[in-house]
């Protein structure tokens, strides 16, 4: 690489690196690179999307969506982010297939004061921070969405780690995600990375159901956890989140899916490197160069489809 970036994959970064690096490559790449503040988090942080293009200017493509750092603690999935930002900007000539008839939307920090809070309080925090009685803060973004909001999997004590929120969207940082959701006309993939487990999961969370389209999604999800099996010998285990991790109402991928009509939708938990929510920075490389290789995977059969 030529010039000095704020970001490696040797180190988790803090809000302000991460913000720093997405800027610095609006700046290098003005044709293929835009970034955008797309909302402000409860304590007033600039929340940033990075749209990446191949330049050509056509308007009008069809888009890939992807996310991370929804929960604060699961910082390898930020990291993953900011590796797919990485590839597809700054090693465009290896992967310009994948931005020939598609644009990707990257926002790869949801909820910026949790993340802040892992680094600076409590390395295992989870949710947003916004106070919600003099004592307990903070909503789980992930089952905040308006989408069977609250109907399983979900607490309403506003203690819980999975702390459902006082209403739908309370939160400033699902209403910014929601709204970049929803002005995304031709979403073709939603993709929100958490941690940990292995599984790429899909739609829906909130019934043991599946949507009438699941074989799509499924094929999608499989061919990732295909490309990462060959790679590198990790499992990943595939399905509907009722069906193979738990149920849960109000989370995003749902959303994405029957609200916003994102018709490929899926979570994917990134392994835990042995270590939980804190794998060691010397793995940040390899776990974020192997879930690459199932997110390129994901989306090239997206693409061919
Ligand atoms: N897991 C997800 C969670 O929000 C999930 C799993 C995803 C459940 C989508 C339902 C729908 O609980 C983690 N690790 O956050
Ligand atoms: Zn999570």
């Amino acid at each position: 690489r030529s010039a000095e970036r704020s970001i490696s994959f040797t180190a988790f970064h803090r809000f302000d690196e991460i913000n720093a690096y997405l800027d610095e490559l609006a700046a290098a790449y003005p044709s293929r690179v835009t970034v955008q503040v797309v909302g402000k988090s409860y304590e007033n942080r600039n929340i940033k999307t990075i749209t990446i293009t191949n330049g050509d200017k056509r308007t009008g493509k069809k888009v890939i969506f992807l996310d991370a750092g929804i929960h604060a603690r699961e910082w390898i999935a930020h990291a993953g982010a900011l590796y797919v930002i990485h590839q597809l900007v700054e090693n465009f000539a290896a992967n310009s297939d994948l931005l020939k008839d598609y644009d990707w939307v990257i926002l790869p920090v949801v909820n910026p004061d949790g993340y802040e809070y892992t680094h600076t309080r409590t390395r295992m925090w989870r949710k947003t921070r916004k106070p919600v009685t003099s004592s307990c803060y903070g909503t789980d973004a992930n089952r905040n969405f308006d989408y069977h909001w609250g109907e399983v999997g979900a607490s309403s004590s506003s203690c819980s780690d999975t702390f459902k929120g006082e209403t739908a969207f309370s939160e400033p940082e699902t209403q910014t995600l929601r709204d970049v959701l929803l002005g995304i006309k031709n979403g073709v993939f939603y993709l929100t990375l958490h941690s940990y487990g292995n599984y790429l999961l899909y739609p829906y969370g909130w019934t043991s159901s599946l949507p009438s389209t699941w074989k799509n999604i499924d094929e999608v999800a499989q061919a990732g956890a295909a490309a990462i099996k060959s790679a590198t010998g990790t499992k990943y285990t595939v399905g509907s989140s009722t069906n193979v991790l738990y149920a849960a109402a109000g989370g995003s991928d749902d959303y994405a899916f029957a609200v916003a009509n994102f018709p490929i939708s899926i979570t994917m938990e990134l392994p835990a490197g042995g270590s939980g929510f804190n794998p060691s920075t010397s793995q940040i490389s390899s776990m974020v160069s192997e879930t690459w290789v199932g997110i390129k995977a994901m989306a090239q059969k997206v693409v061919e489809n």
